[in-house]
């Protein structure tokens, strides 16, 4: 290509207003309208064309946003006018303080109009613009002087390097936030831990970290986003509201909060307010509260500044999401399936809108992670409705009396061993049943709602019944007399006959509900329901080995063992025939409504096969609807039988019942698309 190709220079700006055009649509307006793999296209483009026409570079071209060296230090810069921070209130009646002086100020007995947004927990930042292209990035640091970052802030994918559209100041600086959207800063966590270790502790951290950066190729790999909120010096005129001013901004190609509104009097900014905090955790990136300002610039005037905040603006904040406080104590519970959970005993905090006084700590490998002692000062995190977590440790508040926390080796509860299973993170009371800590727990799942639904055996009463020794076990509850429960403390003789009752009308239940109630390990609702579906009787799954638990949908090899090593024990099946004496029943299993061509019907599978083993067959008919059964009774529909089979084939032949070879399954199985062609 000849260097003077008028052609080039053509080409060259159309692909960077196409490539500026689709950043704006990406990261301003959140609105991709190219798949990556095109821009990526046209970047490619653009960087070979200017690597063969140097002539060409120039400073606000999309290829330019990583470039120079890596720095020594930043210089400091002096802020024209100085960066303000802002007023913090906390309390609905602190922002009604805000807006009464503000009134008062201006003489004012009407309601003021505020522009309102999210207030952005992240890093200030300082954006010169002169004749339209960014000159210069600047931290606030001190407010009346910062360092110059400019290397770095052009890393930002969503600070333009030349502003959009028409109209803006020769000069003008923008003001905002930068910060890092908590996806982004979960990703950046992960791939740390994976190589070098060194992660943030939260996204802010991480926002300043990068931004601190004297290398500007490291900024540029992290994942950070710029938010504009206002405009420092400005050579021109500029609208008169701080709403429309947020406008303008944007379409010069500045990113603004989506949640810009403007709110009049305090009644409307209080429930903007609420209305954020409720979705705070829902929100891309972590905000700490609400900005309200004046949106009236004339009137902002005329309020003014004390020391380094402005009077017409200030941030309500939220209840902090992150507390210190004292770990006094860690207790061990023991849960329903003998786990056992060590928990936090706290100094009471306010943390995230409640007092948090207990945490989980979930096992052993976590206190490990965490490095936590007795008595140290941990920092509480409770985020949106989350449960509250031990989030780290502060080291240096360690007091010298700080002491390890040792798993106990006995079960709190009943002091049967504990055990812990080499490469699993939980360790467990080895007592099951006999543990009145897990029965207490296996009791109240058996009695819940979605199980068998007993309606007034909650906490207290099992309680009551485990301390009386009336039950050992759950099959006990089905021979309880309204004369022993009458004799409970606060059990009137009414409520006896009730939960009597109760107890009698949840003998009538379903095979799901009731497999769900045994409480086995990893057995929730979901995984009852197949089991129940797939087998459609208690009988053929409590002959059902692991492998055939396998062809159970969504049952893996985990589920299958824990549910397989469940009914070996004798214990167990003893429990189960127990309560199947006691009356507990359920009307035959429905099978899943317009199932396949199979739908419910007994299918046997005998001999061998030699395309594939009988467990796979198996599972393939059965998602066609049919059960596979591991005897041939006047019920079987279908027996499929290769070389080898025996007794089986001949009852089949028989009672007349339809038997396939391999050739006519592998049919069966192509027409409806379970094997290739
Ligand atoms: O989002 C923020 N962190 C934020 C900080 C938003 C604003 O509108 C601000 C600010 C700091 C100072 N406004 C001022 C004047």
């Amino acid at each position: 290509m000849p260097v003077d190709d008028p052609t080039v220079g053509a080409e060259v700006s159309e692909l960077r207003e196409l490539l500026a055009q689709h950043n704006h649509r990406y990261y301003v307006l959140d609105d991709p309208s190219v798949p990556d793999a095109e821009y990526d296209r046209l970047m490619r483009r653009l960087r070979a064309l200017e690597e063969a026409h140097p002539a060409l570079v120039t400073p606000d071209s999309p290829t330019q946003r990583v470039g120079g060296a890596a720095l020594d230090v930043f210089n400091s810069v002096r802020h024209e006018l100085p960066m303000l921070s802002l007023d913090n209130v906390f309390s609905e009646e602190e922002f009604r303080g805000f807006d009464r002086r503000v009134r008062e100020r201006l003489g004012e007995g009407a309601e003021v109009q505020y522009c309102c947004e999210p207030k952005l927990d992240g890093v200030a930042l300082s954006l010169l613009y002169e004749n339209g292209l960014l000159v210069r990035g600047a931290t606030r640091g001190d407010g009346a002087s910062g360092e110059d970052i400019t290397a770095n802030a052009r890393t930002i994918p969503n600070i333009p390097l030349r502003l959009r559209g028409e109209g803006w100041p020769q000069r003008l600086e923008v003001r905002g936030e930068v910060y890092m959207p908590r996806a982004g800063f979960e990703a950046f966590n992960s791939r740390a831990l994976e190589t070098d270790g060194k992660t943030f502790v939260n996204p802010r951290n991480a926002a300043a970290g990068s931004l601190r950066q004297l290398d500007p190729r490291i900024t540029a790999q992290r994942p950070l986003e710029f938010c504009a909120y206002g405009v420092g010096i400005a050579s021109g005129e500029l609208p008169a509201r701080q709403s429309l001013l947020l406008a303008q901004l944007r379409e010069w190609g500045l990113r603004c909060s989506p949640e810009i509104r403007v709110a009049q009097g305090v009644a409307e900014c209080l429930s903007y307010y609420e209305d954020l905090l409720e979705r705070r955790a829902s929100l891309p990136h972590d905000i700490d509260g609400i900005v309200f300002k004046v949106d009236s610039i004339a009137l902002q005037e005329r309020l003014g500044f004390v020391a380094r905040a402005p009077r017409w603006a200030v941030a309500h904040k939220f209840p902090a999401e992150e507390e210190m406080t004292r770990l006094e104590d860690v207790e061990f519970q023991v849960g329903r399936t003998g786990a056992i959970t060590p928990v936090a005993r706290l100094a009471p905090v306010f943390v995230g809108g409640v007092t948090v006084s207990n945490a989980t700590l979930h096992n052993m490998d976590e206190i490990e992670r965490l490095g936590l002692m007795r008595g140290d000062t941990v920092i509480v995190r409770r985020a949106g409705d989350v449960i509250p977590q031990v989030a780290r440790v502060v080291p240096e508040r360690r007091p010298p009396d700080a002491s390890p926390i040792l798993l106990p080796q006995l079960c709190p509860a009943c002091g049967s061993p504990v055990e812990r299973v080499p490469g699993e993170a939980v360790a467990r009371c080895t007592g099951n049943l006999l543990c009145p800590a897990q029965l207490r727990e296996a009791l109240l799942h058996f009695a819940a709602r979605r199980a068998m639904d007993i309606d007034g055996l909650g906490e207290k009463v099992i309680d009551q019944l485990l301390a009386a020794g009336l039950v050992r076990d759950v099959s006990d509850l089905y021979h309880l007399e309204p004369g022993a429960l009458a004799a409970l403390e606060r059990m009137g003789r009414k409520s006896a006959e009730n939960l009597v009752l109760a107890i009698a009308r949840s003998r009538e239940s379903t095979l799901e509900k009731f497999l769900f109630a045994l409480g086995m390990r990893e057995v929730g609702e979901a995984t009852a329901r197949a089991l129940a579906r797939h087998f459609g009787a208690l009988e053929p799954l409590l002959e059902a080995d692991a492998i055939r638990l396998q062809q159970v949908p969504d049952v893996g090899p985990i589920v299958a063992g824990h549910v397989a090593s469940f009914f070996a024990d004798q214990r167990n099946r003893a429990l189960v025939a127990r309560l199947l004496e006691a009356g507990i029943h359920w009307p035959a299993v429905e099978m899943p409504a317009g199932g396949g061509p199979l739908d419910g019907a007994s299918v046997v599978l005998t001999g061998s096969l030699e395309s594939m083993t009988r467990e796979a067959a198996g599972e393939l008919l059965t998602r066609l609807g049919a059960r596979v059964s591991g005897s041939v009774s006047a019920k079987t529909r279908l027996v499929v039988a290769g070389p080898g089979a025996g007794s089986k084939l001949a009852k089949a032949e028989s009672l007349g019942i339809e038997v396939w070879d391999e050739e006519r399954l592998l049919g069966f199985l192509r027409e409806h698309g379970l094997v290739e062609v």
